[in-house]
């Protein structure tokens, strides 16, 4: 009797030191997850980013740039959105931006026109909006603070220069060439540039013909078909300028499957932009004979603009990312094993 009673006191005793421990230590458990929430919401700055999709892998790269750089540990709040290269889902995402009221709005925009009403509404708003990769073509230019992106027409240009040396170096530079082009998503910056800096270099060349150029949206699906119905119309085609390294896998397939060969030491010389892991590996085996740079690695430029912006001082309205031409010659074993895309 005496035995069992004092064994019930202490598993009584040991069930009350529990419940003191659990009350002290839960409360502060839960105080420091408020503690934590309440810094996270006030102290970091908050920036609300519309992504335009995932069609590439060069996109894939831009992406993880920007979730690398504005991070909690860096003092942000991320809100992230990918429209899935609908204008219109940009549009929603960065209203629902301005009604959070973020510090910042950062966007991609899938194609040049149609923003004057929303980035009026963020300047109305008092938020500053950053642009992307990619430009937008509005009257008034206060509507955006900055551009962080690539120089486009002059990735076009430095395409058609490498093919101007390297006709001369083959003795074929007033032979007849046959060139078609895969462009990019219609209407954006980088298919716009791309074109018109091409075509500057193409126009001095008479004997230069352009055979056709077709949207392939920047995908390999459509960069294939579309090389596909080239590779029909065209029987002798020379040349294949493909505005990203997506259309150009896919257009490589299609040149193989139709038994016509590319490359360095092929029929059809293969001129591409973007130069993601994939495609160099493809030039240093002589696959591709010219990748044109665009650099994805925008996050880190990003940063330093919102720095900026925070410490109230004067920035550009734009900031072009460093960028290069590979070839066979400089795609080295250090410039592959150095790439972070
Ligand atoms: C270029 C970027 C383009 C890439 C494509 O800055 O806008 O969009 O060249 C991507 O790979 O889809």
């Amino acid at each position: 009797m005496f035995r069992k009673r004092s064994y019930s006191l202490i598993v009584f005793g040991l069930l009350l030191v529990m419940t003191m421990i659990l009350l002290l230590y839960g409360s502060r458990l839960f105080t420091d997850i408020e503690e934590e929430a309440h810094i996270t919401q006030e102290d970091r700055i908050v920036v609300g980013v519309s992504q335009l999709g995932s069609e590439s892998g060069w996109r894939t790269a831009n992406t993880e740039s920007v979730q690398q750089a504005f991070t909690q540990q860096n003092g942000y709040f991320l809100i992230f959105h990918n429209a899935r290269q609908k204008q219109e889902n940009q549009l929603k995402a960065i209203r629902s931006f301005i009604s959070q009221r973020v510090d910042y709005i950062i966007f991609s925009p899938v194609v040049e026109t149609g923003w004057e009403t929303v980035l009026q509404e963020a300047k109305q708003a008092g938020i500053p909006v950053i642009l992307m990769d990619r430009n937008v073509d509005v009257e008034d230019e206060s509507l955006y603070v900055t551009c962080v992106g690539s120089d486009f027409e002059a990735e076009g240009v430095k395409a058609g220069r490498w093919l101007e040396k390297e006709l001369v170096q083959q003795r074929r530079s007033s032979e007849s060439i046959n060139i078609v082009i895969l462009t990019g998503t219609e209407g954006s910056s980088s298919q716009i540039g791309r074109s018109a800096g091409f075509e500057t270099v193409a126009e001095r060349h008479a004997n230069w013909n352009i055979l056709e150029e077709k949207c392939a949206e920047f995908t390999s699906t459509k960069g294939k078909e579309v090389m596909k119905t080239f590779l029909k119309r065209y029987p002798d085609i020379d040349v294949v300028v493909s505005q990203n390294d997506d259309m150009t896998f896919g257009a490589i397939e299609a040149i193989k499957e139709s038994g016509r060969t590319v490359g360095v030491d092929g029929d059809i010389m293969i001129l591409s932009f973007d130069a993601v892991r994939g495609a160099l590996d493809m030039v240093a085996d002589g696959t591709i004979n010219v990748d044109i740079e665009c650099n994805p690695n925008q996050g880190e430029y990003l940063l330093r603009v919102i720095d900026m912006l925070e410490a109230e001082e004067t920035v550009e309205k734009k900031y072009y990312v460093e960028e290069d031409v590979f070839t066979i010659e400089n795609v080295t074993q250090e410039v592959l094993g150095g790439r972070s895309y």
